[in-house]
């Protein structure tokens, strides 16, 4: 096993790594950038490196600054959480290069998850199904009107070397295909540096449903559990589930297998997620993830395992030590992402100070996160505060305890998407699991934010108000770790 890793990263994120390597005896680099000084994984970290100014490009994604501080402080691996360098073939390279342990997969298995086509062309050669569509580049208009037509409208034109829905365009009808080609390929030159467009049928109301798989080195590979991601907002995910309200038995020995086969024809090896679109009785692979997601814990919540320990010993060649048939599931979780934003005015972002902070607690409740009252959230980099999860027996139960998690949590001084969720979980549709990834649309959800917000989560903060006499005991209470950065900082002033 490793004595010291570097964690190339911020935020919740990094901080879950270094209670993993806590709890495995590893000791922990942190590296930070100029807006992160006072942040908690930095503090929380045994040693910290200043890697340089916002924005990222200048620090978190500087793939020599990074692996010089690796060198410098005896960093036997590096482990990049997810987003920056997480899924960069260069950076898994350059780790490969130097000799520190990269904590995910090859770069080669990287680096053909990364093009969308080359993953169709491995998944169809493995027979892994995937949506009817092209598995070459488009050429000129000509063609792209042909393979159209012999798909049958709707398409929709996807960029090969994209992401998170930049530049995909819906044609609906042949009269479209030219100028939306021309559209997309303009963005995705200006977006990836990569004008590469292919085609595929456009699935109605799909639901996102993922499977989590781990890897070892000898290749025993297993799926650990399902997770339903539909709830998203512009390719937002928001609200995550383990297991999905559809799955059966049966379907996830099939779906499951099937993602143990997507990570087989690549070599996998590592902690890995596999996404499928499941579309009115059938499901297609859509990409898989070679990274730890931000989800993972919905996972952690049902099956006990802890899937950052298992990446870090996977990468210290350690074998997987329990089989397919022992991975157990325990009712059922929920995921909450809870980001510094305004949802009454388009999710803007709403960086800066938080005033107080009081984490919920209490049955079933998890909460991962990476900030404290008096942390000043950097406007540079995501608006992920923290996320709540919450397990439970059954569905209604993980619910009925998101619900009351969130009205115990306290945030002030920064706007947050609480109201949302709340408004999510109360919606009926949602209680029945009647959801895809259109929900937040048809449902029209943003009408029922507003009420919320004169009714429970303002309850929740009178009673801050009422601890709020003195601002250290709101902070004393809070969770070990967040209370012991409060009472650091704990001359902060409403
Ligand atoms: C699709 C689709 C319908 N049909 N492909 C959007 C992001 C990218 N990862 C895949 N996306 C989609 N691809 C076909 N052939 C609908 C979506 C889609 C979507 C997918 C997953 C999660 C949320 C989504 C929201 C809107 C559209």
């Amino acid at each position: 096993m490793f004595n010291k890793i570097l964690i190339a990263n911020r935020g919740e994120i990094a901080i879950r790594i270094m209670r993993a390597c806590r709890e495995l005896d590893i000791s922990t680099v942190a590296v930070y950038s100029e807006a992160d000084r006072n942040a908690l994984f930095a503090k929380y970290a045994d040693e910290a490196v200043y890697v340089g100014p916002p924005p990222a490009s200048q620090s978190y994604l500087r793939i020599d600054k990074i692996m010089v501080a690796a060198e410098e402080t005896g960093s036997e691996a590096i482990h990049p959480g997810y987003g920056f360098l997480a899924e960069n073939p260069l950076f898994a390279r350059a780790c490969e290069e130097d000799d520190i342990v990269f904590i995910g997969p090859s770069s080669q298995a990287i680096d053909d998850m990364g093009s969308k086509i080359t993953a169709r062309q491995i998944m169809k050669a493995a027979g892994v199904p995937i949506v009817p569509g092209t598995e070459q580049g488009l050429s000129d208009p000509g063609e792209a009107e042909n393979l159209a037509a012999e798909i049958g409208y709707p398409v929709i034109l996807k960029p090969t070397a994209g992401g998170g829905g930049i530049g995909m365009k819906i044609v609906w009808k042949e009269e479209e295909i030219v100028p939306s080609l021309e559209s997309a390929r303009s963005i995705a030159r200006s977006a990836f540096g990569d004008e590469t467009i292919y085609v595929e049928k456009y699935l109605a109301e799909p639901r996102h449903i993922e499977f989590q798989i781990l890897a070892d080195v000898k290749g025993k590979t297993i799926y650990v559990s399902d997770r339903e991601c539909s709830i998203q907002r512009r390719h937002q995910k928001l609200i995550e589930e383990s297991p999905s309200p559809i799955m059966t038995p049966e379907l996830k020995e099939e779906m499951g297998s099937i993602a143990v086969r997507a990570a087989r024809a690549i070599d996998y090896k590592s902690a890995g997620t596999v996404e499928f679109m499941y579309s009115r009785g059938d499901y297609y692979f859509m990409e898989m993830n070679t990274r730890l997601q931000v989800e993972h814990p919905i996972t952690e919540m049902v099956t006990g395992i802890d899937l950052a320990k298992e990446q870090i010993r996977i990468a210290a060649n350690e074998d997987l030590a329990y089989s397919q048939g022992e991975i157990e599931m325990l009712g059922w979780a929920i995921e909450c992402r809870i980001n510094a934003e305004d949802p009454l005015n388009d999710f803007t972002p709403s960086p800066g100070r938080i005033k107080r902070y009081r984490s919920s607690g209490g049955p079933g409740i998890r909460i991962d996160s990476g900030v404290y009252a008096g942390f000043v959230i950097p406007p540079y980099y995501d608006s992920l505060i923290s996320k709540v999860v919450a397990q439970g027996r059954n569905r209604k139960e993980a619910i009925a305890r998101m619900e009351r998690a969130l009205y115990e949590y306290i945030i002030t001084g920064v706007k947050t998407n609480i109201n949302f969720h709340i408004a999510v979980l109360r919606n009926e549709r949602f209680r029945r699991g009647d959801i895809n990834t259109h929900f937040i649309k048809e449902e029209n959800i943003m009408d029922d934010v507003k009420k919320v917000t004169k009714t429970e989560y303002e309850k929740g903060l009178s009673l801050a108000s009422a601890l709020g006499a003195d601002t250290r005991k709101i902070a004393a209470i809070s969770a070990a770790v967040e209370s012991y950065m409060a009472y650091e900082n704990a001359s902060v002033e409403e």
